[in-house]
């Protein structure tokens, strides 16, 4: 099975419970609230009903986010009184008009936000299912009568029920002959747990057993079943509900809709044409209800899906499909297919084709006519070009197997065009395949399939001006009448988006905003361009009162960047679900925009997988447009990146100093983490401050191809809380924050170093020359080589950029290790510098150091020499130059016979040679 994206409608948002909350007052709050179902998983239209919210640190629920709020009114939330942190009950009144189906619901609590989550509206009475333990529905004996009076009021109910393991729900119901029974389930898609792949398969038997009718999946309701039956005979049948392989669990929840009259509900299959202009009202047929087909003019209207579909409801005499069928909007006019159309000679045509072939054939008439001759004539044809139109939206039906459909559009030489069927987009069976051809020629050009899910999508420039010829088929020649198609043409659609990345593999972790009083989130934001270039401005519509964003211009050739969220000191606590869009920066308006615009922005979608099948992918996926946003208690802490004093450079490292800002009485031990980075920059994944202190280091390192320039970093920091401090109540939980942004430059190299190989025997010394280059800097560097064993000792050197090489002197002791040893580093420490160039001092402002690896060598290490023989003849003392021989002194005696004699008697001047 694949996954599936359940469109969503996004209205604008207002909130519903937008002050403080009554119900929580003096109830113990708590961080990371986690939902993981709500029950019962539906409600019918005009209902005013309670909900059970279930997950873990619920107590200080205070408002339930709807993306469609219109269609409900809180009326009161109420932790469970047993256990309401496991539990809240919220009462809801349900719009009469709600739109029938899936509901997107986010829980905001005083300390956090829950991940979001669905519930279901219907517009049947509702019957929960019964299953006595003396007359259990799983045994077809005593099956749980659905009575002709609950079909009284509307032809149809929903049964509420539960597949419990290896469970059977039998329900006996009367038919009379002719009459038409048809049934939906809402089960998979109900997504009541996450990894609960709860597969619902539906049978009709008659009272003997026998199986009449059977549904297990369908391509338009997924695994879920679609089941209908026209009675031959007048009597009583068992509807039995089970799991496909007889599984089943406490959760498999399900919701059956059960129509026994055509004013129940239609069910239709398919619908064709499926799609149209966006705005436009269309004329469509809904095929494949037990009914018969039907028609309805409906007005497209562009779904914020990544696919960009949109959802259409069958209704018939004022009741609607249970679920809407896909329905896809399109600026471009529809164009319906006309069979026979099955080769390219009488493939259905563009309006502006025989418009162009008109004024083809007038052109050679008229050449003909003025009397040009064959090469007059057709140059006269080739002169006519083409309108190069916007778009067109083919619609078909591959009405049996083996069916072809071909279509005709003329282009001009050069046109770049984008081809895409929606095949199983739309929820049709078809495994479509395309195909273009030259028509003129039936030259193959281009072919296409599986690029969306199974649906082709390709874009290819035209060769000439001329008629091309598509053909559309199934990839295994299948066909049928639910075989529905649509076939668009159009210039490149570009459908940029921007989402929240995914934390984990699954599940919505950090894909929500939930901002600390006086505090800060950081998130990072990913950009999928799809031809928006250049650089990027992100901003946020609907942001709770004092929270402002900060988000840093995305360079042109990042897709991942951070945004930060900062609410006041006074904020109130609150959420909204806000829309995030990414704009060119040289025009970055919120502007509400239609499809054809899409190109001009990226807006948020928030993509999360709502069931898993055993960890290998997802069976359901809801796109939701915005991206919730709440202020939270006050954290007892918060973090601080010290901006770097010095850049990192290629090759290089940085260690950046955080500082924890603790609260009277919170010393509890917080962890790091560090999402943003740009390509070529490593970190830890996380690091920890430990308990009561309050700075860390955090090492940043660049490789030799990190990207240069600046980017804008942040720390993640989560600590567990104490249920009270300070007057907040926290009650457990994990409370997460962020640093501010902080610029980090990425700097070249400002030197790498030459060296020459080295070897050394033991007891002796040898002399590494390192020759500069590329040298740019200022200032002295310490450049030490690293990796040295035990025994070898190389001092560090001195290096300033006026130098062209030096030499590393490395002595080698008695012990040093012989062998060569690979990879010995030079790393270099260059500190900052003052306006003189002279190094800063380390408690001085400004100091800091860049730190990098200038360059390798390798070193040998030999034996010691060998001590030469001890010669026979004594070794002749080296000549050592003789230092004249001091005088000694005189002696009295000595000086008293120079005296006599007239000499002098200083020392000094003692060999004459006195002035
Ligand atoms: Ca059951
Ligand atoms: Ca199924
Ligand atoms: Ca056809
Ligand atoms: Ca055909």
């Amino acid at each position: 099975m694949r996954a599936r994206s359940a469109a969503l409608l996004a209205l604008s948002v207002t909130l519903l419970v937008a002050d403080a909350n009554p119900f929580t007052a003096g109830t113990a709050a708590a961080a990371d609230p986690e939902l993981s179902v709500i029950l019962p998983r539906g409600a019918r239209q005009g209902a005013e009903v309670t909900f059970a919210f279930e997950g873990n640190r619920l107590q200080d629920a205070a408002e339930v986010l709807f993306y469609e709020p219109s269609a409900f009114e809180v009326t009161a939330i109420e932790p469970d009184e047993k256990r309401g942190d496991r539990k809240v009950n919220v009462t809801v009144k349900i719009a009469p008009d709600a739109r029938l189906g899936e509901h997107v619901v986010q829980l905001r609590c005083a300390n956090g936000l829950t991940a979001f989550h669905t519930i279901y509206i219907g517009a049947l009475p509702e019957v929960d299912e019964v299953d006595p333990e003396d007359a259990p529905n799983s045994d077809p004996e005593t099956p749980q009568p659905l009575t002709a009076d609950l079909f009284e009021e509307a032809g149809g109910v929903t049964v509420l029920g539960r597949i419990d393991n290896e469970d059977l729900d039998h329900f006996l119901l009367d038919l009379d002959a002719g009459q038409t029974l048809n049934v939906e389930v809402e089960g998979m898609r109900l997504a009541n747990v996450e990894n609960n792949n709860w597969d619902p398969a539906i049978e009709l038997l008659d009272m003997e057993g026998r199986e009449l009718a059977a549904s297990d999946d369908t391509p338009l309701t997924e695994a879920d079943p679609v089941l209908r039956f026209a009675a031959e005979e007048k009597g009583s049948y068992l509807l039995r509900i089970r799991d496909a392989e007889f599984k089943g669990n406490g959760r498999a929840y399900y919701r059956m809709h059960v129509g026994v009259r055509s004013d129940a509900f239609p069910r239709p299959y398919a619908v064709y044409p499926a799609g149209g202009p966006v705005g436009e009202p269309t004329k469509v047929t809904f095929l494949g209800d037990p009914a018969g087909p039907f028609e309805q003019t409906v007005t497209p209207v562009a779904g914020q899906t990544s696919d960009q579909t949109g959802q259409v409801y069958a209704e018939r005499a004022g009741a609607k499909s249970p679920s809407a069928l896909p329905f896809r909007a399109s600026p471009f006019p529809n164009v319906l297919e006309v069979e026979p159309n099955d080769n390219r000679n009488t493939g259905t045509a563009h309006p502006a084709v025989a418009t162009y072939l008109a004024a083809v054939e007038a052109a050679k008439e008229k050449a003909k006519a003025d009397g040009g001759d064959e090469s007059a004539v057709k140059k006269a044809a080739e002169a006519v070009k083409p309108d190069a139109f916007e778009g067109v939206a083919f619609n078909g039906i591959l009405e049996e197997p083996g069916d072809e459909d071909w279509f005709v559009f003329a282009g001009r030489k050069g046109q770049s065009l984008r081809f895409t069927i929606f095949g199983t987009r739309l929820g049709s069976p078809i495994d479509p395949e395309l195909a273009l051809y030259q028509q003129w020629d039936g030259k193959y050009l281009k072919g296409g399939s599986d690029r969306v899910g199974l649906d082709p999508q390709e874009d290819f420039s035209l060769p000439e001006d001329g008629t091309y010829a598509v053909r559309v088929r199934d990839h295994l020649e299948q066909g049928g009448p639910r075989f529905v198609y649509r076939f668009e043409i159009s210039s490149p659609v570009r459908t940029p988006t921007l989402s929240i990345p995914r934390y984990g593999r699954y599940g919505q972790g950090r894909q929500r905003v939930v901002i600390p009083r006086g505090g800060h989130f950081a998130t990072r934001v990913t950009v999928s361009r799809d031809g928006l270039g250049g650089e990027l401005a992100v901003n946020a519509a609907e942001l709770p009162e004092g929270v402002t964003i900060t988000s840093p211009t995305v360079p042109a050739n990042q897709s991942t960047w951070p945004v930060l969220f900062t609410a006041a000191e006074d904020a109130p606590l609150g959420g909204t679900l806000s829309e995030l869009r990414a704009f060119a920066a040289d025009k970055p308006e919120m502007v509400s925009a239609g499809p054809d615009q899409r190109a001009a922005y990226a807006s948020s979608l928030i993509e999360a997988d709502l069931v898993r099948y055993n960890n290998q992918g997802s069976l359901w996926v809801v796109e939701a447009p915005k991206v919730a946003v709440a202020v939270t208690e006050k954290l007892p802490f918060s973090i601080e990146v010290l901006p770097p004093a010095a850049p990192l450079v290629r090759n290089g490292k940085l260690d950046l100093q955080i500082k924890v800002h603790r609260d009277d009485g919170f010393d509890g031990e917080i962890k790091m983490e560090f999402p943003q980075r740009t390509a070529g920059i490593g970190c830890d994944y996380q690091r920890t401050v430990k308990k009561g202190e309050d700075t860390a280091t955090y090492p940043l390192n660049a490789n030799s191809n990190a990207a240069l320039g600046e980017f804008p970093f942040y720390v993640l920091a989560f600590a567990a809380l104490p249920n009270e401090l300070n007057g907040v109540t926290y009650g457990g939980g994990t409370g997460l924050c962020s640093s501010e942004l902080v610029d980090i430059e990425v700097a070249e190299t400002p030197f790498t170093l030459k060296l020459a190989k080295g070897a050394v025997q033991l007891t002796q010394s040898t002399a590494i020359t390192a020759e500069l280059e590329n040298a740019d800097f200022q200032g002295t560097a310490t450049v030490t080589l690293m990796g040295l064993p035990e025994g070898l000792n190389c001092e560090p050197v001195q290096v300033t950029s006026d130098m062209e090489s030096f030499v590393f002197e490395i002595s080698a002791a008695e012990n040093a290790p012989r062998g060569t040893r690979k990879g010995l580093v030079a790393e270099v420490v260059l500190p900052n510098v003052d306006e003189d160039g002279k190094a800063i001092a380390e408690d001085q402002p400004g100091a800091g150091a860049r730190v990098f690896t200038a360059g390798t060598t390798d070193l040998r290490v030999d034996e010691a020499p060998k001590k030469p023989e001890p010669k026979k003849e004594t070794k002749e003392e080296p000549k050592v130059a003789e230092a004249p021989a001091k005088p000694k002194p005189l002696s009295r005696l000595e000086r008293l016979r120079r005296e006599a004699a007239g000499l002098p008697t200083d020392t000094d001047s003692a060999d004459g040679d006195t002035n």
